[in-house]
């Protein structure tokens, strides 16, 4: 068994509806637990400023897939929101489900990259992350918490409760 973190993020599609109805489709995932899930954040927009504001989630997982077939079904839910791949990056999108974290493994295959290439440099991810694990280390050692209280928060705030 494994635990693994899964960052949420929509700007479309009232991102609210978007990230509640994942989080349900998260809970029935296969050999899956859904096991904590932070608040609902508020942020400002990360790359393109003419784009929506977001809202974030991030939700721990135990899991006895493997890493790939876990993105496998993160990608088939992203897909059943009617998310539409384009080559804008950091663009607008109805349902981003990345893998932040996967036990303390460091994955670089093709198709994932864990952690993720963004965490230490996202608010959205870092403060919602603290909030569920605030004791939770990095593969590189560094502490989620401190990370989390050393960044700009850019605006980022609790819109809600999520459960
Ligand atoms: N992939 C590699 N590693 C991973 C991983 N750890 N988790 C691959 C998930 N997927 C991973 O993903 C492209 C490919 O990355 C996948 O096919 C998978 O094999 P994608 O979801 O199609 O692309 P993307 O998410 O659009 O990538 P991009 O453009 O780098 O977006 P980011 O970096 O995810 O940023 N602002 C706020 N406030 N909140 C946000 O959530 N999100 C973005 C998107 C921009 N600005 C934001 C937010
Ligand atoms: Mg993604």
């Amino acid at each position: 068994m494994a635990l693994a973190y899964v960052g949420l993020g929509s700007n479309l599609s009232d991102p609210e509806k978007q990230i509640k109805h994942a989080v349900a489709l998260l809970s029935h995932i296969k050999n899956t637990k859904l096991s904590d899930l932070s608040s609902l954040y508020f942020s400002r927009p990360m790359g393109p400023q003419d784009q929506p504001d977001y809202m974030n989630a991030v939700a721990a997982l135990q899991t006895e897939l493997s890493p790939l077939e876990l993105l496998d079904e993160l990608q088939a839910i992203e897909n059943k929101a009617g998310r539409v791949r384009k080559d804008n990056r950091w663009g607008a999108r109805i349902l981003d489900l990345d893998i932040l974290l996967f036990d303390n493994d460091i994955i670089n295959h093709q198709r994932l990259t864990v952690p993720h290439y963004g965490l230490e440099l996202r608010e959205f991810v870092l403060l919602p992350l603290a909030e569920i694990s605030p004791e939770l280390m990095l593969p590189n050692g560094k502490s989620i918490l401190a990370l989390s209280q050393d960044i700009d928060t850019n605006g980022l705030k609790v819109h809600s409760k999520l459960r």
